[in-house]
């Protein structure tokens, strides 16, 4: 009988017991913390494990990230040698287009304007820009960047797109490396971090990359807290340099209640809920990676070490 353990205190694991059992109808669901006999475990589907605590089960076979982002995984010094494997999954994909779409327009079409306005009951107009004169960048076009980015062209911004290898993606300039990227920031009225956390993009928005942004743009970021550097973030939007900021991730989540971004005018704070992994459209990758390992075959959306995605 195949056991997992399920390791997150963020996710149901009944509603993902259910839907796994549909695929491998003997699974046994281990929750973390009734684990039983740690050489039962065959596989772990886990999100931010304990440093350490993937170790203790000597006949682990995979891990299975309970999300797209294996950075929460990779950042265990102990981390036993065996494959990790992400989420691709339609659902999550389209969530986080969903949150990037929303925050595009809202910035775009000047909402927050619009709501600090109507609070003092004034009827005012802000002007506008049409979509075609208004850039939008996205850093990191793999299969969550790059919908977005599709879709945001599809509304008529001219749309670039970065990432280490050429992407073909209908309505997206493509661009790489530095100059590259030396592009995308200066010329995006809305720069989106759909980056995955790597040794590389720890720190990415930096006092510098946030001087070379261009002067009112925005910052949408749904990577992860780390590859922002908060205060040089909180000057850039206290200058005046930075318009806004709508933040998921943050470096410590739970996001501190004495963080200056609760407070913060120009930020927007959302609770890691750009995407959230459902296990009604998710589920079958994550039997299918057991039935496959069970059976010595390929994984699926299986993570390089290397580059962390
Ligand atoms: C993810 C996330 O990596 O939710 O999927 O952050």
């Amino acid at each position: 009988m195949p056991t997992l353990l399920f390791k997150s205190t963020f996710d149901d694991p009944k509603a993902w017991l259910e839907r796994l059992r549909e695929f491998v109808p003997d699974l046994e669901l281990r929750v973390w913390p009734d684990i039983g006999n740690v050489e039962e475990i065959d596989y772990a589907l886990a999100w931010k494990p304990e440093p350490g605590d993937l170790a203790r089960y000597p006949n682990l076979k995979v891990i299975l990230s309970l999300a797209a982002g294996v950075d929460h995984i990779f950042a265990d010094p102990d981390l036993p040698d065996v494959p990790v494997c992400r989420i691709v999954d339609r659902d999550l994909i389209a969530q986080l287009s969903e949150y990037i779409l929303y925050f595009t327009l809202r910035y775009h079409r000047k909402m927050p304007l619009y709501e600090a306005t109507a609070r003092e009951h004034r009827w005012a107009k802000h002007g506008r820009c049409e979509a075609a004169l208004r850039t939008v960048g996205v850093l990191g076009i793999g299969e969550i960047g790059g919908d977005a980015a599709a879709k945001i062209a599809a509304l008529g911004f001219p749309v670039l797109g970065w990432s280490r290898s050429p992407k073909s993606i209908p309505g997206v300039e493509s661009l790489c490396a530095e100059d590259g990227l030396r592009r995308i920031v200066a010329e995006s009225a809305i720069l989106v971090c759909a980056l995955p956390l790597t040794p590389q993009t720890e720190n990415f928005f930096d006092a510098k990359i946030l001087a070379d942004m261009a002067e009112g743009s925005y910052l949408i970021n749904v990577g992860r807290g780390r590859q922002v550097v908060d205060a040089d973030l909180i000057a850039a939007l206290d200058s005046g340099h930075i318009a806004g900021a709508a933040l998921d991730v943050f470096h410590d989540e739970p996001l501190p209640a004495g963080h200056p971004y609760w407070a913060h005018p120009k930020v927007e704070v959302t609770p890691h809920i750009a995407g959230d992994p459902n296990p009604r459209t998710a589920a079958a990758q994550v039997a299918e990676n057991i039935i496959r390992a069970r059976d010595g075959r390929d994984l699926l959306n299986i993570v390089d070490p290397e580059t962390g995605y």
